[in-house]
């Protein structure tokens, strides 16, 4: 890429990142709660006065940042794995799900991921909503088209995320972030080409119908959003919900990400992904400086981000090649 196209490509990186992060911070304070007032929602993310600490969503977004860039864009399946598990290990009290928490402290005392994976939820796999709030970085990295994106996403979910709604939640974040990333800053994102591209390359009919859902929830009150999607630690529940909240406040951060959160439920969640998709469309000039002034670790979300937006992508051509 010529430099002024490296130079726009990081500040879309970065802004992901760093909306992503934010965004899990100040929606961590509500996460499980219903029926929040905008006021109340407002009043903490407007001037945030105490500091934005991220929870396993940001912590696990910036281990598989990290992995795409040590391994050319590409997703070494145990290396990842093991990866999460040492992030578990070091830092297990970042409000991990309980599946998470059983399925990670099994890898990391050797049981191999594929057995792990399957042993959660009685054999059928989680379907929680992990495996996409990790997943922004593989809609990041240059070069790739949207299959090869897809690909990657359903590479990163399989570690940790068996059941096929647990997957397709990361395929659909993955796309939304790579076409909001690709959209230009003075042109809206279309719902129609973002929706078509991510239902053509899900797999579940369940996601399709979600799906086909959010146009009919574009205009009007948030509350609609809400009595269509549960809103909850779910794929399905969680990841239209995003996206529809995206749509609505591509150019406005704050508004999507107050917004995603009034939702209530996984709200530390919804925000942060709906977050990573307005910055990946604004970049970083769009992180509200009340938010970066607070943020932990903020110079680690920088330098993550700049790593995957310099990376030499390998073509993807799958975890047998990785
Ligand atoms: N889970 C939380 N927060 C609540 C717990 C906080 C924690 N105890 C603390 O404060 O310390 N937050 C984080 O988890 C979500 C991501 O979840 P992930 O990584 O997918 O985990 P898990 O446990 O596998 O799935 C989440 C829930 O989904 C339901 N579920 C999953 N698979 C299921 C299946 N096959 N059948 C039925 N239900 C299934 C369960 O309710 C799981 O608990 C994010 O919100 C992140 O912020
Ligand atoms: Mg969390
Ligand atoms: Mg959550």
């Amino acid at each position: 890429m010529r430099t002024a196209e490296t130079s726009l490509w990081r500040t879309r990186v970065r802004g992901s990142l760093l909306l992503a992060a934010c965004a899990d911070a100040l929606g961590s304070a509500f996460e499980g709660r219903r029926g929040l007032s905008p006021e109340q929602v407002a009043a903490a993310v407007d001037r945030p006065q105490s500091p934005l600490r991220w929870t396993d969503d940001t912590a696990q977004m910036l281990v598989l940042a990290a992995h795409l860039a040590e391994h050319g864009g590409l997703v070494a399946s145990d290396a990842l794995a093991a990866a999460f598990a040492d992030e578990w290990s070091a830092e297990p009290w970042r409000g991990y799900g309980p599946g998470a928490a059983q399925l990670l402290s099994q890898i990391a005392t050797g049981v191999p991921w594929r057995v792990a994976g399957r042993s959660l939820f009685d054999g059928a796999g989680s379907l929680g909503n992990g495996a996409a709030m990790r997943v922004a970085p593989v809609g990041l990295i240059t070069g790739w088209g949207l299959d090869a994106v897809a690909s990657a996403a359903v590479a990163s979910a399989l570690v940790t995320h068996v059941h096929p709604e647990g997957i397709d939640g990361a395929v659909a974040q993955a796309l939304a972030v790579a076409l909001a990333a690709r959209t230009p800053r003075r042109q809206r994102p279309s719902a129609e080409e973002l929706i078509g591209a991510i239902a053509s390359r899900t797999a579940t009919a369940a996601f399709t119908a979600e799906l086909e859902a959010i146009p009919a929830l574009l205009d009007g009150p948030a509350g609609a959003i809400s009595d269509r999607f549960r809103c909850d630690a779910t794929a399905l529940g969680a990841v239209p919900a995003a996206i529809t909240v995206f749509l609505r406040y591509p150019d406005d951060p704050a508004a999507a990400v107050k917004e995603a959160i009034g939702l209530g439920g996984d709200t530390d969640t919804i925000a942060a992904m709906a977050a990573a998709m307005c910055g990946a469309h604004c970049g970083d000039s769009a992180v509200p400086a009340s938010w970066a002034a607070q943020l932990e670790q903020p110079e680690r979300v920088r330098a993550a981000a700049d790593r995957l937006a310099t990376l030499e992508s390998r073509r993807y051509l799958g975890e047998a090649d990785a």
